[in-house]
């Protein structure tokens, strides 16, 4: 089974991005029946969303977890839902600044995400990792890129989950911001990652077992 993890390159006042580190920091396999296809993404509105289309209409994966850092979060946040509004408030790394748009015109007003959230989230605090479900993943690239791989499934009518985690801060990071802010261990959010990879692959064993 392949499952495919993006992450986003530093951005804005963050030097260090954990959503690249922690991508890049995971295994190749995850066990003989877990590959994982990993993918870091530019914070570029432009080219993001195509990277990554592109991607999964090359791989096809059986599922997707997108990563990214949300500076100032104390645990991991699980995204319940991806909005179709771009409305940034630093400009992405190539200078764009946008406001009050569409990620996709005509798209829904949002979707979903299919991730197993209240099971990943139960496996996470169980192994006693500071973890929550998010309303909302912001109106900037993470959103972004969350809404196109949710309207590319969707259009695409795969059968296949997908959503986004946001992560706090690295404290390598958090120690040189101006402002205290939390921060959680590399070591920590791999644990995080591997539960959570684990328990989407545990559900798509048991979606396509489901003969419906
Ligand atoms: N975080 C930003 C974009 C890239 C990233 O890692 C966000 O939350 O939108």
């Amino acid at each position: 089974m392949k499952i495919l993890l993006t992450g986003f390159e530093p951005f804005g006042e963050n030097p260090i991005n954990a959503s690249q580190r922690l991508v890049e920091a995971l295994p190749i396999t995850l066990n003989e029946n877990i590959h994982l296809q990993k993918l870091i993404l530019p914070v570029d509105e432009k080219r993001a969303p195509e990277i990554v289309q592109q991607v999964m209409d090359k791989e096809k994966p059986d599922g997707v977890m997108a990563f990214g850092l949300a500076a100032g979060r104390t645990d991991i946040s699980i995204e319940r839902v991806a909005l179709n509004l771009m409305d940034f408030q630093i400009p992405d790394n190539t200078g764009a600044s946008i406001s009050d748009a569409a990620v996709v015109s005509n798209g829904p007003a949002a979707y979903f995400s299919t991730l197993p959230v209240r099971k990943l989230l139960n496996k996470l605090t169980n192994a006693g990792i500071p973890a929550s479900l998010s309303l909302s993943a912001g109106a900037f690239l993470c959103n972004q890129v969350f809404y196109s791989i949710m309207h590319q499934i969707a259009i695409n009518k795969w059968d296949i989950p997908a959503g986004f985690i946001h992560l706090p801060t690295l404290p390598e990071a958090a120690a040189q911001n101006k402002k205290p802010i939390p921060s959680m261990s590399l070591d920590l959010m791999l644990k995080a990652a591997k539960i959570m990879i684990t328990c989407l692959y545990e559900e798509i064993t048991l979606l396509n077992n489901d003969p419906k």
